[in-house]
Parts: structure tokens; sequence; C-alpha cells
């Protein structure tokens, strides 16, 4: 009895340190500790880079400074004489990760790397965001903080093809991402209801295949241009981002084939024109020069080629005289066979290009070369496919529908939204998400890139319901991510994400309180 007691209350202690060394941050830190005093942040507080390559990070927190809390702070290349001041400085000691030091005489951030350095910086933008007392007084408590990354990978997928939300909206969703330490905007530019990029060799893929989305069929055509989308790419760059753009196919192709239905390859009753014609050498060519003009758009030299649920609309296939030659000519016994072998070959047109191929867990033992390849595994109802993609030893990212589809709603009550079988995804299920708790093969884990959530928008007609999806799950997102799962506490976690929400009133979201879930 007496020691049960002893066990509880030291476990007690411990939770009461734990809780009060976090620092006021997402996705929370490695390591944070309390120090005595507070800096104060002033307008004539300078921040210093200690080397060019720092300029540009350096100008980032002066613009957040500005932009949230009308401080102009000075950026200088030269050390400040007075101390007092806001220090950036690369640190060929500390690797990948960043260390962040608040004290009463200055803020030091330093990493081996710009990545790094910038995640510091984030750092430091949320706790001035936790730190105002009034207008002109920011009082940062001290603090020592040593932090890196669990995944590489921590992504965010947004479907544009059945919804499109434009620019602006985009440019906002990238701040979030950034806010929050994520690193890659996996973007869905095509699909079925519509196709959302300018491609100059065929204008009629936008012109025409933008026209419409899943409420409104023939919504007069949305798309972005090259310009917009190199705006963006830029954009994204700035906040440490890289956009990998989507171009489904085999399937999914709707859109396209309303363009120029010369390289459709048919559908079925459900979707008609789902697909593009594998049997025709121009589907290959066709498609090649769009993924030219892609490629010199995106530096991220990656493209996601989709090659999800084919199977709802290739029915035509085996009737098309010119899929039965492919088929014929090259041994290939069923349509699956024929699908592996349009992705092998669209595979090699990106290699060509230097780019990996990305796509959907469906091209799991499709034989595509692991060290250019990476697969999502979306369908959590086939644990197979993931063991499959870990037994080929193929590089995977991990989101599966559940926890993972944020189009799925954050509470059971809800009327309008999805909720497959009684499934939908709570705030805490997203936090509560353990890659560790899979039987994850000896020698296998380095496989696993990251986590990522998708944004499908078959049922989001407008950005208040994106951000209604999207806040505050995002947040658990990146906490699940980016902290070792040790480390994760949802308690603790719910004390820092509710301070975020007067961060979302001020930014005007229309955002999910899962706390307090009659708020709109
Ligand atoms: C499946 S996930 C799809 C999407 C839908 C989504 C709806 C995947 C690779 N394909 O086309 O929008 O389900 O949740």
């Amino acid at each position: 009895m007496k020691f049960h007691l002893i066990t509880f209350l030291l476990y007690l202690t411990s939770q009461l340190l734990f809780a009060q060394a976090t620092a006021p941050i997402i996705p929370a830190p490695t390591t944070s500790s309390p120090g005595d005093g507070f800096f104060h942040l002033t307008e004539s507080t300078p921040i210093f880079y200690s080397s060019t390559l720092l300029k540009e990070e350096a100008h980032y927190l002066q613009k957040e400074l500005l932009r949230k809390h009308q401080l102009p702070l000075a950026l200088t290349a030269s050390k400040p004489q007075k101390d007092k001041s806001i220090l950036l400085k690369l640190d060929t000691e500390i690797d990948e990760s960043y260390q962040l030091l608040v004290s009463d005489s200055e803020i030091k951030i330093s990493s081996s790397n710009e990545e790094g350095l910038f995640y510091g910086i984030i750092s430091l933008i949320q706790l001035v965001d936790q730190s105002k007392l009034s207008p002109k007084e920011i009082l940062i408590p001290a603090w020592e903080i040593k932090d890196a990354p669990m995944y590489q990978w921590r992504g965010f997928m947004l479907d544009e093809s059945r919804h499109f939300f434009g620019t602006e909206k985009v440019k906002s969703l990238l701040d979030w991402m950034a806010y929050y330490k994520l690193n890659k905007f996996h973007w869905h530019l095509t699909d079925a209801q519509g196709w959302r990029i300018e491609i100059l060799k065929y204008p009629k893929l936008a012109l025409v295949g933008g026209i419409g989305n899943n409420t409104t069929p023939y919504a007069p055509a949305q798309f972005y241009t090259q310009e917009q989308i190199k705006e963006i790419v830029r954009y994204a760059n700035e906040r440490n981002i890289e956009v990998i753009p989507e171009i489904d196919m085999p399937g999914h192709a709707t859109a396209a084939n309303k363009a120029y239905p010369e390289f459709s390859g048919g559908g079925s009753e459900k979707y008609p024109e789902f697909t593009f014609n594998p049997g025709k050498e121009e589907t290959y060519q066709y498609l090649t020069d769009i993924l030219k003009e892609v490629n010199a758009l995106f530096p991220s030299q990656m493209v996601h080629l989709g090659g999800d649920e084919v199977s709802f609309g290739n029915q035509q296939w085996s009737s098309l005289p010119e899929v039965n030659q492919l088929m014929h000519t090259n041994n290939l016994l069923s349509l699956k066979e024929v699908e592996d072998y349009f992705m092998k070959r669209m595979a090699d047109s990106l290699f060509m290009l230097n780019n990996k191929i990305l796509a959907w867990d469906e091209m799991a033992e499709t034989g595509l070369p692991t060290e250019n390849s990476i697969l999502l595994w979306w369908r959590h109802d086939k644990p197979q496919q993931f063991a499959t993609l870990l037994e080929n030893d193929i590089p995977t990212v991990i989101c599966p529908r559940i926890p993972f589809y944020f189009d799925f709603v954050q509470q059971e009550s809800d009327q309008y939204g999805r909720k497959w079988g009684g499934n939908f995804n709570p705030l805490e299920r997203v936090y509560s998400f353990e890659t560790n708790a899979f039987d994850i093969p000896s020698g296998k884990e380095k496989l696993i890139l990251g986590v990522q959530a998708n944004l499908w928008t078959e049922t989001v007609t407008n950005t208040d319901r994106l951000d209604y999806l999207i806040f505050p799950r995002i947040a658990a997102l990146a906490e699940t991510a980016w902290t070792e799962t040790e480390q994760k506490n949802f308690k603790d976690f719910e004390v820092r994400i509710k301070k975020h929400f007067d961060l979302y009133e001020k930014a005007s979201l229309y955002f999910f309180d899962p706390f307090e879930p009659h708020r709109h």
C-alpha cells in the first residue's frame, strides 16, 4: 500500500515537473529547461546573423516580428557592441538540430544548417507569441532548448481538384505548416473533378479540364498559372517547405480526358472516362511532355503519379484493341500488369528528368526501383500493404485514412462531412498515433520517412470548411511527426494547443474547438 502511495507521488511529481518543463512550443521540443529571468524584446533589439547563408532566415524572423507584433527590428551582419541582441549562428558542432537559448542578456539560435536555424526561429516566434504583455511589452521567459525532428517527412496534402481554394489560402496554409515545422506540401492538382495546373503545350488541360468542381460541374475554369505556381513554390521554399505536385494517373483522369479525349482509356458506369489509355504510345509522349513542364516548376525533383484506385474505371481497357496488342506484345496477363507496365514507363520518364516517383500504396508490388521511389501507405484497413512496402524495402510515408484523413470529421455528432462506418478522426486520435506501435522488422526502421495528413476536398466547399477540418489537427499531426513518441503527452499538448486558439481567432480561422465543441 505504502509502496503504491510513493509510486503515485513520484508519478505526480514527475508529471508536474514535466508539465512545467515543456516550453510553450508545438511541436514539443526534445528538451527544454526553464532559466531565470526574462529577455526584454523591444524594437531596438538587433538581429545579428553570423553568416550570409543565414540572411534569408534572419529576414524571415524580421518580417514575422513586424507582421505579428509591429516590432521593426534591424538586421545586422556585424556583431553588435551591446548585448541584448538576437544572435543567429551556424555552429558546426551541432548537426541537423538547433539550440535556442533565451536569457536576460541575449537570445541565441545555433544550428549547423539553415533548416535547423529556421526551426530555431520558428520556436522563438512561438515563444514571442506567448509572451506579449502589452503591445510594446514583450518579456520572453528564459529557456534552454535543444531540439531535432524525429522524422524527415512531415507532410500535408491538399486536394485542389475537388474544390479550388486559390493562392491566398494556400499561402496561409503554408504559413501554418511552417509554424508547426511541417516540411512537405503534397499538392493534389489533378483528379476527375478538375485539372488545376496550366500546361503550356496542352492549354485545354487547364482551360477545359479546369471547368467545374465536385459541387458545380460547370463552374468556370479554375487553375494555377505557371507564374502562380512559381510564386507558391518560392513562398514555400522561404518557409523550408518542399512542394511535391501530384499528377494522378492512370486513373482519376476524367478532367484531362475532357480536354484531350484522344488519350482516354475509358471508364466505368460510375466513373466515366476515368483512365488514360495505356495501350497508345502517344499517351506516354503526351504525359511525358506534361511531366517535363511540371519538373521545371518544382525544384523538389519529385512528382507524385497517383496510381490509386485504377480498378474503379479500367473496365474498358480489355475491350480496347491497342491494350490487347500491348498485353500480347509484352506478355501482360492481367489489367493489374497493364497498370504496372504503365507506371514503370512513366517512372522512366521521371527518372530521365532526374526526379523521384511518388505513388499511393497500390504500387507496393509494381517493382519500382527502391532508390528512386517513395510510396504512401493510406489504406488503414490493409495493414498487409504496409508490411509489403517494408518487405520490398520501399521508402514509405505513413498516412493511413484513420487517423490522417482530414476529410473525416473531428467529432461524431457532426452532421456534415465524412464519417465512414462510424469512423472519424478526433484530435486525440491524430495526436496519439504511434508509428512504433507497428511491428516494424528490425533493420527496416529507416524505410519509414515520416507521416502525413491528407485533406481530400469532396466535402470541402469553402475555406471555412477547410479551416474547420485542418485546425487544430494540423498541430497534433506536427507533434506526431516531430516529437519522440515517449515524450508525447496529450494533457500537456492540451495546455499548449489551447493557447493557439487565440492565434487562430486573431487570424480569423473558422477552427474546430474540441474542448468547447459548440463554439460555432
Ligand atoms: C480515396 S486516398 C482517394 C481519394 C478520395 C479519398 C476520400 C486516395 C489515394 N484516393 O481520391 O478523395 O479516398 O477520402
